[in-house]
């Protein structure tokens, strides 16, 4: 019985169905685009599926904050620092919606942190890289924003209700996120030779790690013919990096930028941008730890999680509190 919202979790993650690897009513229920619920049975290989895409989901959103946390103080004007500051704090939202998404599938969140903090849970590859200029917080804003709406609103129809619905509010908000950043590099590409100068410096050194956003070639991605056939992804990363190229190119003419691709070119016959050859072997090395930022990003998010301990032990000593004073009715 799927969309069953009966029982406690417990009583259904010991269902004897959860440790099948996808019987007829599963397999019946994502082929009729239906929605999976938090009690329903699930196989254990889309359970663990959807745990590693939303986890790492989450981590990047959290990590996400501090390429753009670096410039909150040099903002230019309090005006970009008030919408900044804003910017950053949803990525932290997003980061909360999607943990909460991973708990539904019964993980605990600190048992995730963890795993990221050990290193043993990935974090996108975008955000090892520095945030040199202002510049680059338009860029950012522009291309790591416009690549992750690209990439995510398909997930607002993933076959798991709760991340489906939690990617509804992110991606409304990444498309403020991606409107902001190419008003950043509109404003600077249209001010004086030493700003557009550094518009598209920041553009240059942002394009290529933006196409490795959407992961491996097809032909190179483990993962994507199951989550594909399971409803967790809708599009193959070749097909959405595609989507992205057509859809950023005419933008950059608007900006009057370039995009650093000497063999970009329209194919009439296709009706797609093409680009020259992407190196994967650098996506690759970032994601096995050797980007330039990685050893700051960990260092700062364990620095960051271990000095919010006291935060998490008030928040327990409050609820456990508030749980005894409700218990002796010292509270309505
Ligand atoms: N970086 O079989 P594949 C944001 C891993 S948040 C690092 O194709 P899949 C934003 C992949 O995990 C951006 N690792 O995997 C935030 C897999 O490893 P495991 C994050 C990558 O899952 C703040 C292996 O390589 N967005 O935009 O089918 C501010 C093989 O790959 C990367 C999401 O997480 C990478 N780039 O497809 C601003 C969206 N690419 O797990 C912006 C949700 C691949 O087997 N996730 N890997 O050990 C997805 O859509 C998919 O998970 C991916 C990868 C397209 C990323």
């Amino acid at each position: 019985m799927y969309g069953d919202h009966s029982g406690t979790p417990e009583q259904v993650w010991s269902h004897d169905a959860y440790a099948d690897d996808g019987d007829a009513d599963f397999l019946a229920l994502i082929q009729a685009d239906g929605r999976v619920e938090p009690r329903d049975a699930m196989p254990n290989a889309y359970r663990a599926s959807l745990v590693r895409q939303i986890a790492q989901h989450a981590h990047s959103e959290i990590i996400g904050m501090q390429p753009e946390g670096n410039w909150i103080s040099r903002a230019p004007s309090l005006k970009r620092k008030a919408i900044l500051m804003a910017k950053v704090q949803d990525e932290a939202g997003h980061g909360l919606y999607l943990y909460a998404a991973a708990e539904t599938l019964g993980v605990d969140r600190s048992e995730l942190l963890d795993k990221l903090h050990t290193g043993r849970h990935k974090y996108s590859s975008i955000f090892n890289y520095p945030t040199l200029t202002w510049a680059d917080m338009g860029a950012i804003g522009w291309l790591v924003d416009g690549a992750a709406i690209v990439n995510q609103v398909p997930i607002t129809r993933c076959s798991y209700g709760p991340y489906a619905r939690a990617m509804v509010r992110i991606c409304k908000e990444e498309s403020f996120h991606q409107r902001q950043g190419f008003e950043i590099l509109h404003t600077l590409s249209n001010g004086s030779p030493a700003q557009h100068a550094m518009a598209q410096d920041a553009v240059d050194r942002w394009w290529w790690p933006s196409l490795m956003m959407f992961g491996p070639p097809d032909d190179a991605s483990p993962n994507s013919e199951r989550s594909m056939r399971w409803g967790i992804k809708r599009f193959s990363n070749d097909e959405l990096r595609q989507r992205f190229v057509d859809m950023t190119v005419p933008q950059a003419q608007a900006l009057g930028l370039t995009l650093p691709d000497p063999e970009l070119a329209y194919d009439d016959t296709t009706g797609h941008w093409r680009t020259g050859a992407i190196d994967f072997t650098e996506l690759f090395e970032v994601i096995a730890g050797n980007g330039p930022c990685n050893a700051a990003r960990m260092a700062h998010r364990r620095g960051a999680h271990e000095r919010g301990q006291w935060v998490r032990d008030a928040a327990a000593a409050y609820a456990d509190k508030h749980r005894s004073a409700t218990a002796t009715g010292a509270v309505a």
